[in-house]
């Protein structure tokens, strides 16, 4: 490894020419949370008591990497080693389905207690815990849809779900004393578009409204709404479209109430980053799920690349970082699953920070003056600043490792520990 400090005090200088301060920068990103998705560590399988573990509701991982983890305890033992590897402040993010009581227990009654391991094990790291309904991957999560079913014992059904959700949401704030986020997302759509396209969207808004009122009383509960262009099995329709989810929360008009953009889940030329300004226009927060489309939702793990950079930059340039609730998803099985946590929890953090290693005030300044030669002059000349110094800085400081160092840590985990779950 080269000297880690000296690579550090150059690029210091550099951002110095323009004003910008590292180590601020450094600490902004290090205390902003990234809500690390649990469902990367076994395939979205989750630890219900049930025999059938196949994943429905238009989303996919591929591949058959060997050393997935099959219970719990491997889960959370995987996402501890990819923890050591990211730098910064974290919480983790589980779905209903990774419940863990000893014998079946339906998605309509699930209670806190179902959920104890998980929360005496963030209690003990000290950790936030965020959560997720789970609305697929269940008999009653057919091509008919769930929280906008026309059959009405279904979608009673899932609008249960739902509170049960929410009360368990309050259970996690209280024991961990950190808000809890819940995201909302049904997979409800139609292979081809409907006849009557109004009435399931008129459904699944009477479940949320119903879902909210009550469960009116909880506490320490963030909801965010997801919406969807099409899943595999839904290529024409999804209820909770972009306008629906973001008619819901504007229309909802609740401080706990926002919308959630996850980066997958748009059309391949339209992007999360050139929504956000518009969004923020009329509401206080959003939450992210970060993810890596290739050419459809399908979840790659995050990259460092143009679209997620373009996202916090935004974030950075609103000043609106304080008020994103960052999240990760992806599933990817074809490669080490610790090492795609690892890779696309990184990136997720190198984003944040290289936006805020940026000299925004003063390009804000050139721009109000519309100087826009100097405008893009700025813009393109922090393409190419030595941010890979002040990055592995603050990795090494963080014992989170410096470049590719937790490579050979993660490779030897493989072969002491996954090799052997066979
Ligand atoms: C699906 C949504 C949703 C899920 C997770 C597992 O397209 O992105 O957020 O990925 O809840
Ligand atoms: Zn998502």
């Amino acid at each position: 490894m080269y000297d880690v400090k000296k690579g550090y005090e150059a690029a210091k200088e550099f951002y110095a020419q323009y004003g910008i301060d590292v180590d601020k920068a450094i600490e902004i990103a290090d205390k902003t949370p990234i809500s690390m998705h649990c469902w990367q560590g076994d395939d979205v399988a989750g630890t219900e008591c049930k025999e059938d573990k196949s994943l429905t509701g238009g989303i996919q991982t591929t591949g058959n990497y060997p050393g997935k983890a099959r219970n719990g305890e491997e889960l959370r033992a995987d996402i501890e080693e990819a923890m050591k590897f990211i730098p910064g402040e974290l919480k983790v993010n589980i779905h209903a389905n990774y419940q863990e009581a000893d014998h079946f227990v339906d998605r309509n009654e699930i209670a806190p207690e179902h959920f104890q391991k998980w929360v005496d094990w963030a209690v003990e790291k000290g950790i936030g815990l965020d959560f997720n309904p789970t609305y697929f991957a269940h008999p009653k999560s057919t091509e008919r849809g769930t929280l906008s079913c026309a059959d009405e014992n279904t979608r009673k059904f899932w609008v249960e779900h739902g509170i049960k959700c929410r009360e368990i949401g309050e259970y996690f704030y209280k024991k961990t004393g950190k808000p809890c986020v819940i995201n909302h997302w049904t997979p409800d759509g139609d292979k081809e578009v409907p006849v009557d396209t109004l009435a399931p969207r008129q459904r699944l808004k009477k479940s949320y409204d119903e879902i909210f009122e009550a469960t009116k009383d909880v506490e320490g509960v963030i909801d965010g709404i997801e919406s969807k262009v099409f899943g595999i099995g839904a290529e024409s329709y999804t209820a909770g479209s972009h306008e629906f989810c973001m008619g819901y929360v504007m229309k909802a008009n609740k401080d706990h109430i926002i919308m959630t953009l996850d980066a997958g889940h748009y059309h391949p030329t339209e992007v999360v980053s050139a929504k956000l300004s518009s969004i923020f226009t009329f509401t206080d927060s959003v939450l992210l799920h970060v993810t890596r489309p290739v050419r459809w939702d399908s979840d790659h793990v995050v990259g460092f690349d143009d679209e997620t950079k373009a996202i916090f930059e935004e974030l950075v340039r609103m000043d609106k970082l304080k008020d994103t609730y960052v999240a990760t998803d992806f599933f990817d099985a074809s490669i080490n699953r610790i090492a795609a946590w690892v890779i696309g929890l990184r990136n997720t953090r190198k984003a944040m920070l290289a936006a805020l290693l940026q000299p925004v005030d003063k390009m804000k300044e050139i721009e109000a003056d519309w100087d826009v030669s100097a405008r893009l002059a700025y813009k393109e000349e922090f393409k190419a600043a030595p941010f890979a110094m002040v990055w592995d800085y603050y990795c090494a400081q963080q014992n989170a490792g410096a470049g590719l160092d937790w490579l050979k840590e993660v490779q030897a985990y493989e072969k002491e520990v996954l090799a052997k779950r066979v």
